[in-house]
This record gives C-alpha cells, structure tokens and sequence, in this order.
C-alpha cells in the first residue's frame, strides 16, 4: 500500500464503488466440471459457504491443546475469526510483551518459575440455569494444573489461578450449572503437599481429587480464597460433568486407572498401560459438591498450601462421595440434558454404558452398597446404578446430545466414526465415518439443557492424507457434520495448525455481545481505569531517579511523544492510551531491540517497561496499518550515554521551503477541503445517527477537524513572517489533519451505504 496516498486517490474513493465486477461466463454446471465437483460436494459447499459481509450462525472456541491459546472460529463455515492467547505469550495481542498481561501470566508461575505454555484442553461457556449465557469462558492447563478465565465481553484473558494441590489435571474446564464454580478434576495422582514420597507409597501418599474454583460472575474472577477441593483415590480421575435439572448439586467424574499401577519396566514390572487397564471396571466418582460446600463453610474441611481440602474420611461420613463402576478405562462422562442419565464410555468397550441419577440416588438412599473401596469410599453396584448399555463400536470416547429429544452423538476413537444413537431406546441410528481418529466431538450448545443440534464437529486426532502435505508435521482436522437430517452428512474439512485442539463448545453467535472499544484509559486486563492513562493534551514524561515514566497518547497518525531522551541503565515505562472511538482502529507499539510489544484497540492504556541498558538510538512504532500515514508514526528512543552533554550545535537541519512550496501546500488544502464538505455531505444527508458505529467514527472525524485552527493559525502566523519553513510545515500539518478525518469520513459513507442509510434530505 502507498503511504502517500494524495488528493487523487481520495477523490477516486468517493465515486460510488468501483461499478459490478464482470463475472465470468462461466455457469455452475461448468465450474463443476473444471474443477471435479459432485452434486454432494456442491452442496455440502452451499451448506457451508458465508457470503463475504455475512456472518455465521454459531462461534466455536476450540482449546488451541499444546499451543496453549484458544481457536475461535465460525460455523459452519469454519472461518477462524481469532486466536485468543491464554496461557502463552502472544505477540500480537501484546500477550506477555505488556505490563498487564505479564502480571497474568506471572500469576501462572508454578513453584516461582514462569510457565510459557499450555496444554490447553476443555473450553467451558459460563451458564445461567443450565445454558450458555456468552459471558465467560474458562479453560485448563493439563500439563501444569491451572485453570484461565478468559471474558467474552472482549475475548481477553483475565485470570490463571494455579492448582495447589495437584501436580496435573484433566478434567477441568467444567462448569455448575450456573457458574457456581469451575470444576478442575486431577489426573495423574501425586501427593497434594508439595512433597517427595516414593511410589511405593502410592497407595497411602498419593491422591487424586478434584477441586471447584469458586467463580465472582460479578468481579468476573475465580476467588481461590472460597474455592476447595475434595481429596480422592490414586485412581487418575478424568473427565468430569455437573449434574443438571434433577442432578443439579452434583458431579460425575471418571478415572481410568483405579488399578493404581505405578509402572516400572525399568524394575522388570509390566508397562504401565498394561496394569491400568488390568481390571474390567474403573470408577466414577459421584459427588455432592452442593453439601461439600457448605461442610467447608462449617470448617470441616483441612488446609493443605493454604487451600481448604474436604479429606476422603469426611466426605464418606458425611455421605457425599460415592463410587460407581463403569467399564473399561473409561474416558467421556457426559449429563444428558435432561440432567438424568449420565452416559460412560469405556475407551477399551464397545459399549456406552447410561446411568441413571435417579438409581444412584435410591442406592445411596436405601445405603445399598455393594462394597467398600481401600478408601472406605461406598461402591454402589453397576447393576443398582445402571440403565442400560449400548454397543456403538470401537473405543468410544465423548458424547454430545442433539436438540431432538433422547438423540446422542458418541465419538469411536478405534472406528474413527460417529455414532448417532437414541439413548432412550438403546438403538443405534446411524454412523459416519471420519478422517481420522476421533477424540472430542461437539454439537451447537450439546452440553447444555437445550442443546442446538443442527451441526456437529468431529475433532479428529490424525488427518493423515487430507490435506496439502506440509512435512510430518501435520494439521488437525475438524470435521463439519451436518446432523440436521436423519443420516449425517459430510460436509467440511477444517484443518487446524495450532496443536492438537481437544474440546471444542459452540455458542449461538446471537448470545455473543462483545463491545469494540474500551471507556478511554481501561486497562482491559483488570477492567479498571489504568494509572498510567492521560488524555489528549496531558502527555507527559516525569523521572524519579533512575525511574523514566511516560504517560503518552496515539491516534491517526500520531505517537505522542515524539521522542523519548533517557540515560543508558535508566528503567523506562511507556503508558500509551489510543483516543480512538472508531472501532478497529487498533495500535501497536514497538521498540526496536527491548522484547516489547503492545496492541493498543481503541480506548485501551498500556504499558511496556524495559531497562534502557545499552545507548543507542531506537526507532519506537505503531505496528498496525492504520491509516494512510502509518509509517509516519513513529518516534525516537533515544538512549544517551551518562553525562551527556551536546556537543556543537544541536539544532535540527533545516529544511529550506520557499513560498512556492507554502503555496501548493495551500492548493492541496483547499482541494481535500472540498473532499471533507462533500463526504460530510453526505453523511449528514441520511440517517447516520441511526448508526451507532458511524456516529462514533463522526466523532473521531470532527476531533481531528477540530485541531485545524490552531495549526492553520501557526502556518498563517509564520507565513506572515516569511518563514516559509514553518510556514509549509503547519500547512502540512492541517493536510495531515485533513487525510485523516477524510479517511474516517470515506470510511463512515461506505458503512452507510453498504448499510443502506435512508436519505433524510
Ligand atoms: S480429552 S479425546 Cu477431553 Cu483432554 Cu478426550
Ligand atoms: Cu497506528 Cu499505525
């Protein structure tokens, strides 16, 4: 793009668009014979293709799985509309180069040591009675046990609260139904104290268990001081589910290893897969979270690392822990909508097995228990507990449920297939095959009390021979599954480059409400006023001591300050507020050499800070293209050696203008003016106030209109000198000016017309 875009390509701009492209006589029947294209696949295409300026029917956050950052993208025409960095740094967001969003993943250090990356697993949408509500989102870190809260107002993270009792997790990310507390299940187990204990004492020192992180919907923040958790068997607890509806007050979480084999080849012993999958029946762990609440509120519950514990022998004397057996090493637990049944599959089965809340409870009730496990934990019997079971196929692993009542989606990790099955009737109704290797799958809102249906995303492990080969290295592969109609169908390959994404959940986009700027001065990382925020006019650059604080300003085209004079071994902060209102017109900001880096969207303060250790000139600029004269914002850091002092003349070149050049500096205002007045026009000829959008972007116009006096002023002032230099340069600047609310402006009369304003006069 040209930097210097003049008069003629503004004037070009405002003619009303560029007259109907020519389409190419091509018909459709001739398109799918060049390119090889079936009836199926041309509707599939259909069935998924979003017109350019359309948007789709549902967002999907995907866990972005190793890269530790959630996808976000859009259904069905499986767009990726963003990367949301949670637990590492991510350099356009700024994320882990700015001040605020270092403290939240300071706030992720483990044992003093910060963790710089995620094994990001199970997205989960805050709920209100069951349903998505679009508020929040929270996801886990499996490898180093932590939990983020990520808000849907501006798709930023805000939080990571470390686990301090286990070593790693798995089933976390899970919500109460509404938003109580986020539910974080332990996997591999581990002593809680922080301690060394060998693994022969296993069985005596090591626990598993499962902690409920108290959500503030208010504050949007987890309150770690009102969190606790529930110790549990060695056992690998794994994924884990809230009851609903009847079941509300209660969890579901699986475990697959409740043989608790410890390995040991190296000692001559079986591998360890061999010994956790020995037994035919692992455990779900069935908990009322409602009742350990309220025992950890009556101070019944133990501190261990400062964290309230309801310890194994007080949960079963208080009857709020019991055991179920399921089979075999399984992995999905999953509440029906209806909050009744809870549906099991074992990896190693071909069977999901359907429990029923209602038997469990009337076991618990009548205390018909079949055992006790080595724990003193009551066994209820899988028979006692059971509804039914039903073969769907090889190594079923999650469930998600359709909007047609008793319809579930099971995922078979062995077949790479999706099996459509009635969990009311037990049969199985249909099946489609998928590339390859299934783990996760998802429906619109399938987890919730009123699931969507309608789609259906398979989120398979391997794509092996689906796409371009790109090394041995190769993408994920989402799969879009129209589920609308009797047979699944088909109908998208999404690759995924971003590590192995597990769990996905889908929204109705209709119930996303973020804003697109901030009240001006936010700090959008706390949601508070930022301290380091001015406005317009109030810049300023103070020293205490070895400390340089600057609280500057950026909009169009424009860093202030300009420079930046410190001394070699000074701390710098720079604080830098964009005035913007006009949506999208995000900043960014740069040093040359210091590590930082800042996205600065529209109203938002932040800061960088670095050690100005090694003198030297540094070039500071705004890294988003945003406005014709972006390369021209920029400024200088300029880091003197200590005791500087200058040395012969210090005056800047001059630049030698002649009333010649102040005088088609003047031509060039006077005809962008004619430009403004007749976009202006315009804009005031329909019904722009209707716009929210575009009365923001008249207010942004008319700021920089309302800077011209002054510098009209001073080019008038210095032309009446003769100083030609001055002279062209304010004249220059009320160009400058002009461009920028031009640009505005143009922008604002293509909002109304692609929005078909009305004329009003
Ligand atoms: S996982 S493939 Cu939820 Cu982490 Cu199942
Ligand atoms: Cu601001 Cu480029």
């Amino acid at each position: 793009m040209s930097t210097c875009i003049k008069l003629g390509a503004l004037t070009l701009a405002l003619g009303m668009g560029m007259g109907s492209a020519a389409w190419s006589a091509e018909s459709l029947q001739d398109v799918m014979k060049r390119r090889g294209l079936s009836q199926q696949d041309v509707l599939s295409a259909a069935k998924t293709y979003v017109p350019t300026g359309k948007r789709d029917e549902f967002v999907a956050f995907a866990s972005g799985g190793q890269s530790g950052q959630l996808i976000v993208y859009g259904v069905p025409s499986m767009r990726i509309l963003k990367y949301v960095a949670v637990f590492t740094p991510e350099p356009w967001q700024g994320y882990g180069y700015d001040e605020s969003s270092r403290a939240i993943l300071k706030a992720g250090a483990i044992n003093g040591k910060e963790i710089t990356w995620g094994d990001a697993h199970h997205p989960a949408i805050s709920e209100t009675q069951g349903k998505y509500d679009g508020q929040y989102l929270f996801i886990n870190d499996k490898a180093n046990p932590r939990i983020a809260v990520v808000d849907l107002r501006d798709f930023e993270t805000k939080q990571i609260v470390v686990n301090p009792v286990f070593k790693s997790e798995h089933g976390g990310g899970f919500v109460t139904p509404n938003t109580e507390y986020v539910m974080e299940a332990a996997q591999y187990a581990a002593p809680l104290e922080n301690e060394f204990q060998p693994l022969e004492a296993f069985n005596e020192k090591y626990r598993g268990g499962i902690t409920y992180w108290k959500f503030d919907r208010k504050q949007g923040r987890i309150v770690p001081a009102e969190s606790f958790s529930v110790e549990l068997p060695p056992y690998a607890q794994d994924v884990t589910d809230a009851g609903k509806g009847p079941s509300e007050g209660w969890s579901f979480t699986n475990s697959f290893c409740s043989e608790r084999y410890v390995g040991g080849i190296e000692k001559g012993r079986p591998p360890y897969e061999a010994g956790c999958s020995a037994k035919d029946t692992d455990y779900m762990h069935v908990i009322n979270w409602k009742k350990a609440a309220e025992l950890v509120k009556q101070g019944k519950a133990k501190k261990i690392n400062g964290h309230n514990v309801l310890m194994m022998d007080t949960a079963v004397k208080e009857g709020i822990l019991f055991l179920v057996p399921e089979p075999k090493s399984p992995h999905g637990v999953d509440v029906a909508p209806d909050g009744k049944l809870i549906i099991v599959s074992g990896k190693l089965d071909t069977h999901v097995s359907v429990f029923s809340f209602e038997k469990i409870m009337a076991a618990i009730k009548a205390g018909k228990f079949e055992s006790k496990d080595p724990y003193g934990i009551p066994v209820i019997s899988m028979k006692d507990a059971l509804q039914t079971q039903v073969q769907v196929g090889l190594g079923p692993l999650h469930t998600q449920f359709d909007a047609k009542k008793c319809v579930a989606y099971t995922s078979l990790y062995v077949d790479s297939q999706v099996a459509k099955w009635d969990y009311c009737t037990g049969k199985v109704l249909d099946k489609i095959s998928v590339h390859y290797n299934i783990g996760h799958l998802m429906t619109m809102e399938g987890d919730a009390v009123d699931p969507k249906g309608r789609y259906l995303v398979a989120l398979n492990k391997l794509s092996i021979d689906r796409f371009n080969p790109v090394g041995p290295l190769h993408p994920q592969n989402h799969q879009l599954i129209d589920i609308s109609g009797d047979k699944m169908q088909l109908l998208y390959d999404m690759p995924i480059p971003l590590g192995e994404p597990h769990n996905t959940v889908a929204i109705e986009a209709s119930k996303l409400r973020p804003g697109v700027r901030y009240k001006v001065g936010t700090d959008s990382r706390t949601d508070k006023p930022h301290p380091g925020a001015v406005r317009a006019g109030e810049e300023v650059t103070t020293r205490t001591g070895k400390k340089v604080e600057v609280k500057g300003t950026l909009i169009r085209s424009h860093i202030t300050p300009e420079t930046i004079e410190v001394e070699v071994g000074d701390e710098v902060t720079i604080n830098l507020t964009n005035l913007e209102r006009a949506e999208d017109e995000t900043h960014g900001f740069a040093v040359s050499g210091y590590n930082v880096h800042a996205s600065i969207e529209p109203g938002k303060t932040v800061a960088v800070k670095f050690v100005a250790d090694k003198e030297g000139v540094y070039p500071y600029y705004c890294t988003e293209f945003c406005s014709a004269l972006h390369l021209e914002m920029m400024g200088y850091l300029l880091v003197k050696p200590k005791n500087w002092k200058p040395q012969g003349t210090s005056a800047i070149a001059k630049a030698n203008y002649t009333e010649a050049n102040y005088r088609t500096r003047l031509k060039t205002v006077a005809e962008t003016q004619a430009v403004i007045d007749s976009v202006v026009g315009y804009i005031t000829s329909v019904n722009y106030k209707d716009f929210p959008d575009v009365v923001s972007m008249v207010e942004d116009a008319t700021d920089q209109l309302n800077k011209i006096p002054d510098a009209k002023a001073r080019h008038e002032a210095a032309a009446a000198k003769k100083d030609w230099d001055q002279a062209t340069l304010w004249a220059e600047q009320v160009w400058q000016y002009q461009v920028k609310a031009a640009d505005i402006g143009l922008r604002a009369k293509t909002y109304l017309e692609q929005h078909n304003a009305k004329k009003t006069r």
